[in-house]
């Protein structure tokens, strides 16, 4: 079973891959829901055959908030600016939180807003692999006055593989941050543990202290906000017997998150009780390690998920 389709949600639109709010894919390893604003994905279920007897299996690995995603095809029904989509994995470029001198900018930047280009659609025996790509224009420089060519390679196999290429096409450089700001699916936040930061130096964003995290997991029984430095790259989220590996290049912070119930209310996108469903744990480069890149350079970053 292999098919890409093209959703538009007025549906005066003719939706095609040039035109469209969300496309869904399927093929033999997985399931996958992206939206064409953020080329965000919100949904990738991987399909598991159990050899003994056959039977196919569904693994979730990304969660999405159902209110703003409704909030989402409602704004788009009704011709209103949409707003982020809390979900999946939005992508936030260029920089990450609030604008450093200028609070009237977009929290996490402006790509998880901006319509992307769908510029190749291939499928092979390995899946699909789809290219998405962000370039400045006249709305981005409303926001960063640098010029960029920001391309989003996506493959839905047996894992999520994404590449992010960030090119400096201008002839000045520029300082940027980005974060793979992801929602993964989780049992209940207060069972979960993660593995891979022991060791690691963290800005607690709620405290504003830097703590070195000290247990080999991290646990969750309140709001959780911290970015971790110089991290190495691979981590697992366990979440009772469940567990998604989590394996990145060239990313070297991570961000953990969890609203718990006060801020869950604050959001006005999520529901009462959804903070006990799904844990943020978001690859980036930030702060201490935002990126610098010269004139007519690239950098590339990846991330597997499985
Ligand atoms: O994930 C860390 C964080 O910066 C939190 O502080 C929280 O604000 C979250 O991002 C969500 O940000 P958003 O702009 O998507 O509401």
């Amino acid at each position: 079973m292999s098919a890409i389709t093209f959703k538009a949600v007025n549906q005066s639109n003719v939706a095609s891959q040039q035109n469209f709010d969300v496309m869904e894919i399927e093929n033999e390893f997985c399931r996958a829901v992206i939206t064409r604003q953020g080329a965000q994905i919100l949904s990738f279920e991987r399909k598991i055959k159990n050899a003994e007897t056959n039977v196919v299996d569904v693994k979730s690995l990304l969660w999405c908030s159902e209110l703003s995603l409704q909030q989402f095809l409602d704004d788009l029904k009704s011709d209103r600016k949409t707003k982020a989509i809390r979900g999946g994995i939005p992508l936030c470029f260029p920089w990450f939180g609030g604008h450093l001198t200028d609070a009237k900018l977009p929290s996490h930047g402006f790509a998880r807003t901006q319509l992307w280009d769908l510029t190749s659609v291939d499928e092979s025996a390995q899946g699909h692999q789809l290219v998405f790509t962000l370039q400045n224009d006249v709305i981005t420089d409303l926001f960063w006055h640098h010029q960029f060519r920001l391309t989003l390679s996506m493959t839905c196999s047996e894992q999520l593989h994404l590449v992010l290429g960030i090119e400096n096409v201008g002839d000045t450089d520029f300082d940027c941050e980005f974060a793979w700001h992801s929602y993964f699916p989780v049992s209940a936040i207060e069972s979960v543990k993660i593995d891979g930061l022991q060791g690691k130096k963290f800005l607690d964003q709620l405290t504003n202290e830097t703590y070195v995290q000290q247990h080999t997991q991290i646990q969750f029984d309140q709001e959780t906000d911290r970015i971790y430095q110089d991290v190495a790259g691979n981590y697992q989220i366990h979440d009772g017997l469940r567990q998604i590996d989590i394996q990145t290049k060239n990313c070297k912070s991570v961000i953990v998150w969890n609203p718990w119930v006060g801020k869950t209310q604050r959001l006005g996108d999520l529901a009462e009780q959804a903070w006990r469903d799904f844990v943020c744990l978001e690859c980036a480069d930030v702060q201490d390690n935002r990126l610098h890149i010269k004139a007519g350079q690239s950098a590339l970053f990846s991330m597997s998920i499985f």
